[in-house]
């Protein structure tokens, strides 16, 4: 059976790595145009490449940071010109996935930082907020059409030294119900994906580059992939239009929660 995504323009935020990357070639494999966008270009160029090769009809790459209303606004600038230059019938965006994000330091509140504090905030929740009013004058025409926020077990389970973390993606669960509820009657769906833990570079980038520290939160379990998420991710945006998945809770089956992970060693 043709995919449901063939054709579809899809726009992924944080592609340059872990689950948007993935995302980005699991989008490519049903046949998507692809709008990628994240900091850094060169490595969106590479993954534009792999959707390509996956089978994407279209991967293009801009430059994007989240955290800032007018890059926001230029890539969506750019998004726009890129989905207007196609067939009339196929002038819309079909999915966003608000996937660019991350956490900064686990260290606990009496010790934090505020820029640490202030990225996740910027990215995870304000982010998403931006993309989302930037995007959906690009889907209103569009009836079928998907939003898609990448949360996280964080969102739903308090753990010490994820104060801000945890805050931000229980913002991007909100926010997810807030849309969900605003764009009921439109056609559009909206719904939440969040994953526990998944070995991508999320890690890398909370222990600002410490690969010792970053490796032992995987250390002795089976964590997720990136392309578990993007699996599941394709599989919630190719659903019949009558169909929203409003929110899906993917852990891997060591993780029964933040405080009950089953470890070999
Ligand atoms: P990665 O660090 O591998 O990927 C994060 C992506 O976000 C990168 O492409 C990065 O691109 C992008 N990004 C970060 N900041 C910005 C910004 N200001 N503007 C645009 N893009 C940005 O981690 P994951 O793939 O794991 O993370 C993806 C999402 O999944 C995040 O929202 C994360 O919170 C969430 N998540 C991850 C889990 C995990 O265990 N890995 C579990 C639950 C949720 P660049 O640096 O080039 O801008
Ligand atoms: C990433 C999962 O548990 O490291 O959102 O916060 S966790």
């Amino acid at each position: 059976m043709q995919s449901r995504l063939r054709d579809k323009w899809v726009l992924i935020t944080g592609a340059s790595s872990g689950i948007g990357a993935a995302a980005a070639r699991a989008f490519g494999a049903a046949g998507a145009r692809l709008l990628l966008g994240a900091r850094r270009v060169d490595r969106l160029e590479q993954v534009a490449a792999e959707a390509r090769q996956a089978g994407a009809l279209e991967a293009r790459v801009h430059g994007l940071d989240v955290s800032r209303t007018l890059s926001v606004e230029q890539f969506m600038t750019w998004a726009g010109e890129q989905i207007r230059g196609d067939q009339p019938d196929n002038r819309h965006l079909h999915v966003l996935v608000n996937n660019a994000g991350g956490a900064h330091g686990l260290d606990p509140v009496a010790e934090g930082k505020d820029a640490d504090w202030e990225t996740m905030f910027q990215t995870n929740v304000l982010g998403i907020l931006r993309m989302t009013r930037a995007a959906l004058p690009l889907m209103r025409e569009a009836p079928g059409g998907v939003i898609l926020n990448i949360g996280s077990t964080a969102g739903r389970e308090a753990y010490a030294g994820g104060a801000a973390y945890c805050a931000a993606k229980a913002g991007e669960l909100q926010i997810t119900r807030a849309l969900r509820l605003e764009l009921c009657g439109t056609g559009l769906r909206v719904g939440s994906v969040d994953p526990g833990l998944a070995e991508t570079e999320f890690s890398m980038v909370r222990f600002k580059g410490d690969a010792a520290r970053a490796k032992k939160v995987y250390e002795g379990l089976q964590p997720l992939t990136a392309e578990d998420i993007a699996e599941a991710i394709v599989w919630a945006a190719s659903r019949p239009p009558h169909v929203c998945i409003d929110e899906l809770l993917i852990k891997p089956t060591d993780q029964a929660s933040m405080h009950r992970m089953h470890r070999r060693t």
